[in-house]
This record gives C-alpha cells, sequence and structure tokens, in this order.
C-alpha cells in the first residue's frame, strides 16, 4: 500500500537527531499502523523548499520525498492549493484567486507526485492519495499505472453546484478525482454535490454514489464517491485525560486564569473558515450587554499560527488581534482578563489539559470539512462534564447531534447558544456528554481507515 500526501508524516529539522521530527496530526496516526502492517510507502513533500533526499525507511515505513523548488511552494501550495482551492471549496467566504502560472504549477506538481508513485508501486498496490493539493493524482496515476487500485480522500468541504463552477479548471479537477475507484468525502452532502458537478460538466450517470465513468479505450468504469467521515484516535485522548499529571495541569490553568466560573475554549488554526472573528463579537457583546461579567469568565482562544505567508491568513491575523486588543481594553480589570488569546502551538498534553479546564468548547466554523477538534474534547472528557457549541457548517455537526448547534453568522443566536452552554445543568451536560463520547469511540479514525480501504478491497477484488 502507498499512501500520498502533500506532507510526509515526518519535518525535515537538522536540529533533532537523524534530522527528522515526527508530525503529530491524526492522519499519521491512523495511517501509520497500516503501512507498518503492510511494509507500505509515504509519498509527499519533506516540508522543505529545494530539499533533494533519497527514499529512506523510518520505524518500519518507507518514506519517498518528493522534491519542491522555493518557486512550487509558491505557486502549487500557497497559490492554487491554498488561495485558489481552499477559499472556494469553503464556499467562497474569502475571494479566490485565478492564475493561470498558478494552476500550471499545480498541473506540474501533481504529475511529478504522480510518477514518484507510478516508479514506488509494486504490481496491483492499493495507493491512498490524500486531499485537495493532489487532485489531479488519480487520473495521471491511472494513466501511468492501469495495474493500481486507486483511493481518494477529500478532507474539506466539496461545494454546491452554483460555487464550484467558478473554477476556470472545473473540468479537469473533475477528471483528475474520477481517476480513482473510490472517491471519499467528509459528509454525504460533499459526495453529492461532487456527483452533480460531474452530471452537469461531464455529462456522466450518477447513481447512488456510483459513477459511471467511460475510459479512452471504450470500456466503462465505475467509480465510487460516498462519505467517511474521519475521526481521532479517542482511546489516546481519553488516556492522556486520565493522566493525573494532566489532571493537575488542567487545575493549573484554572487557577493561573484567576479561578473563574466559566472558562471557554476556542483552538483553531489562525483561518478564515473557523469563525474566530464570529466568536469574538459574540462573546463581546455578551460582556457589553452585561450578560456576562469579566470577574466570572475568561475566553481561552489558542489560534495555532497557520499559511503565514498568504496575504488573506495576514490581513486575518491583523483583524483577529485588534479585535482581542479591544475587547480585553474595554473589559479587562487588573485582576481578570476577558480574552487570553495565544498566537502559539502547544503539544498535545497540554491541548488535553486545556480541554479538561475548558467549561464550553467553542466551534463556530463558518464551513469546515470535519473539524477534529470537537470530536478530541468530547474524547478527552472523562469526567462526563463541559458543553460542546458546535456550528452546523462542520461536517462533525452530522453526527455529534448532542451538541448546541449553532448558525455562527447569527450572532444573536450564537449569544444565546453560548449563554445556554454556560448555564446548562451538570446532568443535562452528563447525559449529552456520554451520548457524544460514545459517538466518538464507535467511530474513531481506525473505523475510518478500515472502513475506507475495504471499500477499495472491494474493488480489487472484483478488477
Ligand atoms: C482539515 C480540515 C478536517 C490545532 N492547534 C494545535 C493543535 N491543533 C490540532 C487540533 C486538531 C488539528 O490540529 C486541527 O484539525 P481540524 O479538523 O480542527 O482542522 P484543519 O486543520 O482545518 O483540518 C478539517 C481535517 O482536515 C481532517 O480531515 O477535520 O475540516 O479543514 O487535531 O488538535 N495540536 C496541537 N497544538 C496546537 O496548538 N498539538
Amino acid at each position: 500500500m502507498i499512501v500520498v500526501s502533500n506532507r510526509l508524516p515526518v519535518d525535515h529539522d537538522p536540529s533533532v537527531e537523524g534530522g527528522w521530527r515526527r508530525s503529530p496530526g491524526g492522519l499519521v496516526a491512523a495511517l501509520e499502523p497500516v503501512l507498518q502492517r503492510t511494509g507500505g510507502a509515504w509519498v509527499g513533500w519533506p516540508g522543505t523548499a529545494d530539499l533533494e533526499i533519497d527514499p529512506f525507511e523510518l520505524e518500519g515505513m518507507s518514506l519517498v520525498p518528493v522534491a519542491l523548488s522555493a518557486e512550487d511552494v509558491a505557486l502549487y501550495y500557497e497559490g492554487f492549493s491554498n488561495d485558489t482551492i481552499w477559499p472556494l471549496y469553503h464556499d467562497v467566504i474569502s475571494p479566490p484567486a485565478y492564475h493561470r502560472e498558478w494552476w500550471e504549477a499545480y498541473v506540474r506538481v501533481n504529475r511529478r507526485f504522480a510518477e514518484a508513485v507510478a516508479s514506488t508501486a509494486a504490481e496491483g498496490a492499493v495507493v491512498w492519495v490524500q486531499d485537495y493539493q493532489l487532485q489531479l493524482v488519480p487520473r495521471m496515476l491511472r494513466e501511468l499505472r492501469p495495474d493500481l487500485v486507486i483511493g481518494y480522500f477529500h478532507h474539506i468541504p466539496f461545494p454546491a453546484y452554483g460555487i464550484y463552477a467558478q473554477l476556470p479548471w472545473r473540468k479537469q479537477v473533475l477528471e483528475g478525482l474520477l481517476g480513482a475507484d473510490v472517491i471519499g468525502f467528509q459528509r454525504v452532502q460533499d459526495a453529492g454535490n461532487f456527483a452533480t458537478a460531474v452530471r452537469r460538466q461531464l455529462g456522466f450517470e450518477t447513481k447512488a454514489g456510483a459513477i459511471r465513468v467511460p475510459e479512452p479505450d471504450g470500456a466503462v468504469r465505475t467509480a465510487v464517491a460516498k462519505a467517511y467521515p474521519i475521526s481521532i484516535d479517542a482511546d489516546l485522548y481519553d488516556e492522556l485525560a486520565r493522566r493525573p499529571e494532566v489532571q493537575a495541569r488542567a487545575a493549573e490553568i484554572r487557577e493561573s486564569l484567576g479561578n473563574p466560573k466559566t472558562i471557554l475554549f476556542g483552538v483553531d488554526r489562525l483561518d478564515y473558515t473557523k469563525g474566530i472573528g464570529h466568536r469574538l463579537k459574540a462573546y463581546g457583546e455578551l460582556l457589553e450587554d452585561h450578560r456576562l461579567d469579566v470577574e466570572d469568565v475568561t475566553l481561552v482562544q489558542v489560534a495555532s499560527p497557520s499559511r503565514e505567508r498568504v496575504a488573506a491568513y495576514m490581513q486575518l491575523r491583523d483583524e483577529i488581534e485588534l479585535t482581542v486588543g479591544r475587547i480585553n481594553g474595554d473589559h479587562d480589570t487588573v485582576g481578570h482578563t476577558a480574552i487570553r488569546y495565544l498566537h502559539h502551538s502547544y503539544p498535545r498534553e497540554e491541548m488535553v489539559a486545556l480541554y479538561l479546564a475548558a467549561d464550553v468548547m467553542l466551534v463556530t466554523a463558518l464551513r469546515d470539512g470535519m473539524n477534529l477538534v470537537a470530536k478530541e474534547y468530547v474524547a478527552s472528557r472523562v469526567d462526563g462534564r463541559g458543553v460542546l457549541v458546535l456550528s452546523e457548517f462542520t461536517g462533525a455537526a452530522d453526527e455529534m447531534s448532542q451538541a448546541v448547534k449553532v448558525n455562527p453568522h447569527d450572532i444573536e443566536g450564537l449569544k444565546d447558544a453560548i449563554m445556554t452552554a454556560i448555564e446548562m445543568s451538570p446532568s443535562e451536560q452528563g447525559r449529552r456528554m456520554r451520548a457524544l463520547r460514545r459517538r466518538v469511540r464507535d467511530h474513531d479514525v481506525a473505523d475510518w481507515s478500515r472502513r475506507f480501504l475495504s471499500d477499495l478491497d472491494a474493488v480489487r477484488a472484483t478488477s
């Protein structure tokens, strides 16, 4: 088996022993055991421009680096991936930029990834392509290696046809994706949007997630497009949250904030899709309206640095930090702060301590493929307490029906939802949290990869 993603599961870091640092993410946790079991390979960019490295072995996996020049990073990654596809697929929350030069780089780099896989894969191997940076790889790979079984998983939303249709290269992207045998999405809605775009743009027949794809040789193949909601390693979060040192740290965090009655918590990559501004606006107005008192409540907002060279992200950071400064300036007292804003990344143990310290978790994304933070919060609440406020525009909302649901665009509704969460009785919190925890435990990330891979195996069995 071969996994292909924009980034390898390790970062090149000459300052650590061996030169490689493991990247934490859930995807790595999910796929590493599968690759170790099958002796498979991971193909991806090592995260540093202009770095040419031969394939190497690491902890039972073969890692196959794909080199990107500084220009490739600027045009294919920061440009087409993060400034065209990302905003377009998140319902144009920020205007997508369309540049032919970026598209050409996207094609060129996707081909390089496809060629790296083609020269690594054994006869009849299963290849699993990950995410929107590599949408052309399935088709390119099928042309190079028709013997392979190809899966693709899309981690972000697939937009409604009226939005998708803006993309100047809308046909090429659909054709690229349809090179896969199984195309996985987060939500049923995403798979439906994809099927509609295929029907409208390419005129192919689609029925209940089966798409009839005519091939150049005249044969007609069936590709599967359906939802496989991603999840987390729930046992790991449960285990971390039970550690005495993590629980002690949670108590210490509460203490250091002056033991307020309520701690609200948000943690997101600093991204315009996450609705951080809407969350701050609602919270600021609750203080303004005296429905909340700064002596009783603190909002901890971790905004981890992200895509700092893309202009829209620089502007977002300025806006958020201005808003935080204003709210704190208006409402802080010498002893209490309204918002503790942290523009850092933290180790996972610290994240779990923060989840445990938080009475209310605020997930107010304007659009989000899944949102793993919502699931991590629930998995960490071994005490059966805490309330999740969850945007209905996240993939997680389809599964987490006991959360307090919100439309983040509706600021009055968001304010009411925050108050409902703050005022919820412990018994009601417990009832909802038990159901949410059961859901996340029963549908963890291992279950996600098993479901996807068994559909790919079924394709292999019939081919
Ligand atoms: C994309 C899709 C989809 C964040 N700050 C820190 C930290 N994190 C971790 C969280 C969580 C992950 O990053 C973020 O995952 P999300 O799912 O919330 O969002 P995206 O990064 O946008 O991910 C998304 C996901 O792919 C998977 O398919 O759910 O919709 O956009 O795990 O905990 N982790 C640590 N320190 C931090 O400061 N350790």
